[in-house]
């Protein structure tokens, strides 16, 4: 059984007031993907403080509609690369690249779980914000119309050190011109972290970004890196879907039918990253599939309707033969999986959230339950954790994680 008082005080315990870190010291700012779960979590039991999650991230929208990956609202020592490495002066500061949209789906889901009491306003007031996020990553990130977004970062995949990223990587140089000083190493095993030589292209990347001076075209002219990843695209499609309902309401009929031309351009263009029998993230510089499997590979189910819905769940327990937890962040049979670090192998709760919805929207009833049980089990025995490795379910990296608690918290009521 999950403590349900336990996983609400990990997020009252990791409120800065009024907005969440994702845990103590390791994250000490709030990031863009993460508290979209957090405010989903919020909602399950507070709804006012949801939505204060929602508006303090998009006191770091800029004004050309990027949401941020990270917003500094104070600072600290503990995290490399703080806002100085970034150099962008606006108040409160912010990295200048995005994370994976989760933010219209989280807004729709905070409104349904909690009608009344002021949601209706507060949806109506930061309607512009996000209809103003998705029209900025259709226009700096698919400029061409091609129905694809395109990555520039791993940070911005939100699974920084996943082996899809590993070859694309390699073009990118590591000298830098900042110091790097890492500071994540000295609250987790260096062991379940991305490696130096991984951080020296995470850096590079953001002085490439600094001398474009953070002009979406300049980016994405200059990037050495440049991905269609799977997994946002994926979530992308989601969240314009969920941001169609919410136009009913809150938008025009003309934003309604400017967000319905989105999603009929995006739809078939996910569909041409299913390649080999698996949905594949596309290296855009070199044009080819990425052979990688991943567990952003299923996310199209999360997505809407996928044509290939039996195969994944196929792949799926083909999968659950090989770990005792789902989901392994990497393909268990991949000669890159690493069980213990990062993104290359553990099990992320918000991952699974996302699969398990995904399965369920696409008929897999059991296999969502299966999900979503091993996702509770482990966290009633190993703790709110950031990650968990999915051989053994040992409980990895961050202790009272945020988005890990709200997942508890959204899950908790299913089995
Ligand atoms: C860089 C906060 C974030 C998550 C990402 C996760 C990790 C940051 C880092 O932590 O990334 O954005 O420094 O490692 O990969 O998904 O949003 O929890």
């Amino acid at each position: 059984m999950i403590d349900r008082l336990a996983a609400q005080g990990v997020l009252r315990a990791n409120d800065r007031g009024g907005y969440t870190v994702p845990t103590d010291r390791l994250y000490p700012f709030q990031w863009n993907w993460d508290s979209a779960f957090v405010a989903m979590g919020f909602a399950t039991f507070d709804a006012p403080r949801a939505w204060a999650e929602i508006e303090s991230l998009l006191r770091g929208e800029w004004d050309d509609g990027l949401i941020p990956q990270i917003v500094f609202h104070a600072p600290s020592d503990d995290y490399f690369p703080g806002p100085d490495v970034w150099g962008i002066e606006r108040d409160p500061r912010t990295s200048g690249i995005t994370q994976p949209p989760v933010l219209a789906t989280a807004a729709r889901k905070v409104l349904e779980s909690a009608p009344g009491s002021g949601s209706e306003a507060r949806m109506a007031a930061i309607w512009p914000k996000l209809r103003d996020n998705h029209r900025w990553w259709a226009r700096a990130r698919d400029p061409q119309g091609t129905g694809l977004v395109t990555t520039l970062h791993p940070w911005e995949t939100g699974m920084d050190n996943s082996p899809a990223w590993d070859a694309a990587l390699d073009r990118v140089p590591t000298t830098t011109r900042n110091a790097i000083r890492r500071r994540d190493t000295g609250h987790v095993d260096p062991a379940f972290r991305p490696r130096a030589i991984d951080y020296q292209r995470f850096i590079h990347l953001v002085e490439c970004f600094a001398d474009a001076g953070w002009d979406p075209a300049g980016m994405l002219a200059a990037s050495p890196l440049r991905v269609a990843d799977v997994g946002t695209n994926a979530i992308l499609l989601r969240a314009e879907r969920d941001l169609a309902a919410l136009a009913t309401r809150f938008g025009t009929p003309a934003e309604r039918t400017e967000i319905e031309g989105r999603i009929a351009r995006m739809a078939p263009a996910l569909e041409t990253l299913w390649q080999d029998g698996f949905y594949l993230s596309r290296d855009l510089i070199s044009g080819a599939a990425i052979p990688v499997r991943t567990s952003a590979g299923f996310l199209p189910l999360f997505a809407g309707e996928s044509p290939h819905e039996a195969a994944l769940a196929a792949t799926l327990q083909a999968w659950a033969g090989m770990v005792r937890w789902l989901v392994p962040s990497t393909d268990p049979a991949h000669p890159q999986f690493e069980p213990l670090r990062y993104w290359r192998g553990p099990v992320w709760a918000v991952v699974n959230w996302m699969i398990a919805d995904g399965l369920r929207g696409n008929g897999h009833d059991a296999l969502a339950r299966r999900v979503e049980g091993d996702t509770l089990t482990l966290i009633d025995a190993h703790g709110f954790s950031e990650y968990f490795d999915p051989t053994t379910g040992q409980g990895i990296g961050g202790a009272t994680f945020s988005w890990t608690a709200a997942i508890a918290l959204l899950l908790e009521g299913t089995r």
